[in-house]
């Protein structure tokens, strides 16, 4: 059966492809194969922000909650499978849970889990692009809102976008509202390569399977295996880029449009923005929220930070 083809992939890809700098955006990375490879890649020893996210929140989740939420409506932005959301229930106890995902099918399933597991909490799922307006739905209106932000996806929007996304989350929270949002640290350039280029090639599948899907999707035909992931440091903008490299001079077609790429030549497919403590606490004020507390673990590998709007 042909599957359903998001005409804003095509228009990404072929118009990604044709810039000087070939590049696709890396929201495109996650098809059903590259959601499973992601959660993968969240249990692997060398990628160490889940573990450490989580393990972060579990330490100071009495001390978080505390000062976060009392009363409030938990509003979680892309909540996917998280595992995280039921330690925040657990210590928090909201009056509302709203998970706002773009996967219907994610959200019914977390949904349903959160509800069987936490019946005191109304749970009101919501399914859109939270990067779009997104009304709250009215059970809510009153309550204090927290919006929770962790993973750092925020990482993986290029400075300029972090900001409009956290005025938009402003805008869909209301003034008042808090955040708590999660951000990679900066650190030796060996421990981030690691994490983004792990010697299981986990990482390398899931890059490598863009390709595959914009055969399938697109009908093209890149010969995936004359492409290799690469995962870069780039020191000027603080951030790990992922890159497929072409390993041989390749030529395909996307619809009905010819491609070429010299050896070497690569497509930049997502970008891991890393912050310090100030650079993370700048990006929060010009996007509208103001740090009030910041926990980290004893390697200042990865920061929570909570916000008000
Ligand atoms: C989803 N996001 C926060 C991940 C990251 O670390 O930037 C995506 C990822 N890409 C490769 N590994 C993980």
């Amino acid at each position: 059966m042909l599957e359903q083809v998001d005409p804003a992939f095509r228009a990404d890809v072929v118009n990604g492809l044709s810039e000087p700098i070939p590049s696709i955006p890396a929201r495109w990375l996650y098809d059903r194969r590259g959601s499973e490879l992601f959660d993968d890649i969240t249990r692997l020893p060398s990628y160490y922000p889940t573990r450490t996210e989580t393990a972060l929140l579990k330490a100071k989740m009495g001390e978080i909650a505390a000062l976060a939420c009392n009363g409030c409506a938990i509003v979680e932005f892309g909540s996917g499978s998280s595992t995280k959301t039921p330690l925040l229930l657990q210590a928090m106890k909201p009056a509302a849970y709203v998970p706002i995902d773009i996967s219907g099918d994610y959200l019914r399933e977390s949904a349903g889990r959160v509800d069987r597991r936490f019946p005191d909490i109304a749970v009101h799922p919501v399914e859109a692009d939270f990067t779009k307006p997104v009304d709250l739905p009215k059970e809510i209106d009153g309550l204090p809102r927290l919006g929770f932000f962790p993973g750092s996806t925020i990482g993986n929007f290029v400075p300029r976008s972090a900001t409009d996304l956290l005025r938009h989350f402003r805008d869909i929270l209301g003034t008042g509202a808090k955040l708590l949002i999660g951000m990679d640290r900066v650190k030796p350039v060996e421990r981030l390569i690691a994490a983004y280029d792990d010697p299981e090639g986990v990482t390398a599948k899931f890059n490598l399977n863009l390709l595959r899907r914009i055969n399938r999707e697109l009908e093209a035909d890149i010969p995936v295996e004359d492409f290799a992931h690469e995962a870069r440091w780039n020191d000027m903008l603080g951030r790990v880029e992922m890159h497929l490299v072409a390993r041989s001079n390749v030529e395909f077609m996307i619809d009905r449009k010819r491609f070429a790429f010299a050896a070497g030549e690569t497509i930049h497919t997502e970008n891991s923005h890393k912050y310090g403590p100030r650079g993370a606490r700048l990006l929060l004020l010009a996007g509208g929220w103001t740090p009030l507390a910041e926990w980290t673990d004893d390697h200042q590998d990865f920061a929570l930070i909570l916000a008000e709007a």
